[in-house]
């Protein structure tokens, strides 16, 4: 008789106890969000030219958040891998270098992938970027999480023209020079 009441009983605390632990993984979540707010914006892709096995994607990324946050993985379902890329210049040849130990978006700031720039590289491409066909890749931050990103691809020309209106700190890239350290 007493081993039954007690089973209801434990039933109950333990049916307590787990609704307490869901609403506070809702909380912590829920201030998450807020704390560390990463949003993304402007993604964009360029068709990749025949038999190229590579190409850039461009985005910005904007920390609404108090704390840093870091680009720590990209992946994509057409792309055998992914990388984030900075751009330098050596010798007067352009070399890409991936960057390491993640992309650091600092708290209240907003950093900006673009041609000549910080970039993501998508390689092994098994499916070309073609031209009004958007594709999607998962973006890990270290706070925020995953997000999934839509990127749209541009045309040569519109990402030419876009290149010229959007272009802050970009010097002429001579991309016939470009080096990929692959
Ligand atoms: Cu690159």
């Amino acid at each position: 008789m007493k081993t039954n009441m007690t089973a209801p009983v434990t039933g109950l605390t333990m049916g307590l106890a787990m609704s307490l632990t869901l609403v506070t993984a809702a909380t912590a979540f829920g201030e998450d969000m807020h704390q560390h707010g990463v949003m993304i914006s402007d993604a964009w892709s360029r068709e990749t030219t025949p038999g190229a096995r590579v190409g850039g994607g461009y985005l910005t990324i904007t920390n609404h958040g108090m704390k840093d946050d870091r680009l720590v993985a990209v992946a994509a379902a057409h792309a055998g891998k992914v990388e984030v890329h900075t751009m330098t210049m050596k010798d007067d040849v352009v070399v890409m270098r991936p960057v390491e130990n993640g992309l650091t978006i600092p708290a209240g700031d907003a950093v900006k992938l673009a041609p000549g720039g910080e970039h993501l590289m998508f390689m092994k491409l098994s499916h070309p970027h073609v031209a009004d066909e958007p594709f999607e890749a998962t973006l890990s931050f270290e706070h925020a999480g995953e997000k999934v990103v839509v990127f749209d691809v541009l045309s040569m020309r519109e990402s030419m023209a876009r290149m010229v209106d959007t272009d802050d700190h970009h010097d002429s890239t001579d991309h016939s020079k470009e080096h990929h350290n692959q």
